[in-house]
């Protein structure tokens, strides 16, 4: 983690050089109003999942290199999802911000930048190419960037996700300023997955939080336990990306 998180400094001052931050305020998209993500997973005519477009993994490498972004997440839509992630990390998901604004052209709900998040740059990034929240990844982060990341997104109007793994983390990390708290059930340091993260977290997340249960999840069974458990949402990608028609294979768990 503390490679990625030096490469993206380095991202993100070579993307500075190019592109500086009064400039990306005048894209066309970073000006316009966000989904609110809060809305749409508590929307009851859906089932509260935010489905990810992921061609590769550093754990499983290549996922899926035929499916295009944007066939993929209007499918995730049109079957009923309530949000869309997509990765704009090029090193370890060959993901681009160009994925981002393709998949923005096509959608009508909340989308997610998946990213390593070190700058605010990177927020002022995210809007400008179409993103409605971001991700905050506790393990990545102090807590004081926490608090000035999530507010600086706030005052951009997107919605902000906090990622965490344990206790530890979720206990520093808590600002009114975040809108949604989701417990990553896959270690980031050595990519083991757990579901017992979720079970043992949930319970220690304020109510007022929207409450997601990320990765591992490869059945609709899981998603009623974890519902009963307390989950408003669960973030799903790799179940979906290893198919060959991804938006065929969410349909299953939106019944
Ligand atoms: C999706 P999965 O196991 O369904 O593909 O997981 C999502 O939770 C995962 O991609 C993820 C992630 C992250 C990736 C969660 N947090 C942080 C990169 C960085």
């Amino acid at each position: 983690l503390d490679k990625i998180v030096l490469r993206k400094r380095q991202e993100v001052q070579a993307a500075m050089e190019k592109v500086s931050l009064a400039e990306l305020e005048q894209y066309p998209l970073f000006s316009r109003n966000c989904y609110n993500l809060r809305e749409s997973v508590l929307d009851n005519n859906k089932k509260g999942i935010i489905a990810e477009y992921k061609r590769a993994s550093p754990s499983k490498g290549l996922i899926n290199g035929t499916s295009s972004v944007q066939e993929v997440v209007k499918g995730y839509q049109d079957a009923g999802a309530s949000a869309i992630s997509v990765l704009t990390d090029a090193d370890f998901f060959q993901g681009s911000l160009q994925d981002l604004t393709d998949a923005r052209e096509v959608l009508q709900i909340p989308l997610l930048r998946k990213e390593f998040i070190v700058d605010k740059y990177q927020i002022a990034e995210a809007k400008a190419y179409g993103a409605d929240i971001i991700l905050l990844i506790a393990a990545c982060l102090s807590t004081l960037e926490i608090r000035d990341f999530s507010k600086y997104a706030k005052s951009l109007g997107l919605n902000v996700l906090l990622e965490v793994h344990n206790e530890e983390e979720l206990n520093r990390s808590i600002f009114p300023s975040i809108d949604a708290i989701g417990v990553n059930n896959r270690n980031l340091k050595d990519f083991s997955v757990s579901l017992d993260h979720s079970y043992g977290l949930v319970n220690k997340i304020p109510n007022d939080y929207i409450k997601v249960s990320e990765s591992g999840i490869s059945d609709p069974q899981t998603i009623k336990e974890l519902k009963k458990a307390g989950f408003h949402a669960f973030l799903i990608g790799e179940n979906f990306m290893k198919t060959e028609n991804p938006a065929q294979s969410i349909k299953e768990f939106v019944a």
